[in-house]
């Protein structure tokens, strides 16, 4: 009956990308059913939207956000708010499954103490893709960036500390976690345009959840 088993999927040895930078193949899976139900609540009350850009474009990507701040885009730049734009009202709270994910997978790389408040929730339609970038519109860069993958595959470019550096191809896949910090914090990255395809759990989207300490 072994054969039943061979697709299901299961974590596997983290993998070290960078130095302060990991891999860690389905460390979500368990909790992925519980995560995606919760992204549900989150945009129940904060819907996914497409903010605008500084440069006055919009994000092909739509997005989200839960804690007690999330990040926010539109004509005057990029910022940490403490409401949602959209509502006026403050960010659904971060949920304690989000924190514990995140700060297991910290941990396991390296960044032991982790305390996240803040999770932009990014959602992929296929096609869409996130061009290279850094995430610097946190206060501290001592904390790392928890990124838990759910839902269709996505490739994650992963560059260096210059927007030239060569950059890595990594698959990522329905319950992976990537950790970025150190040496490895400010790395640019950015997601190809995510294929066509339906997951069993999401559909017909990625989605992707980054744990900052933003204050
Ligand atoms: O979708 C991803 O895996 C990356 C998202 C990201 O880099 C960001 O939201 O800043
Ligand atoms: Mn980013």
């Amino acid at each position: 009956m072994a054969d039943l088993f061979d697709h299901v999927p299961s974590p596997q040895a983290p993998r070290v990308l960078a130095p302060g930078a990991w891999l860690l193949p389905g460390a979500a899976l368990e909790q992925a059913p519980a995560l995606f139900r919760l992204i549900g609540e989150i945009a129940a009350a904060a819907p996914f939207r497409h903010m605008r850009t500084p440069g006055g474009g919009q994000m092909s990507v739509a997005m989200t956000g839960c804690g007690d701040r999330s990040w926010v885009t539109d004509g005057k730049g990029y910022r940490y708010s403490p409401t949602d734009p959209q509502t006026g009202a403050p960010w659904p709270s971060l949920p304690h499954l989000f924190h514990d994910v995140a700060s297991r997978a910290a941990a396991e790389a390296g960044f032991a103490g982790f305390t996240p408040d803040s999770c932009l929730i990014n959602r992929y339609a296929p096609g869409i893709r996130m061009g290279l970038h850094q995430d610097r519109d946190e206060r501290d860069f001592t904390q790392p960036i928890v990124s838990i993958s759910l839902g269709l595959p996505a490739m994650f470019l992963f560059g260096g500390p210059r927007r030239a550096d060569p950059v890595q191809r990594i698959g990522l896949n329905h319950g992976d976690i990537l950790v970025w910090g150190g040496p490895a914090r400010l790395f640019h990255h950015g997601i190809g345009p995510v294929r066509d395809g339906e997951h069993p759990l999401t559909g017909p989207f990625r989605f992707n959840l980054t744990l900052r300490r933003a204050c």
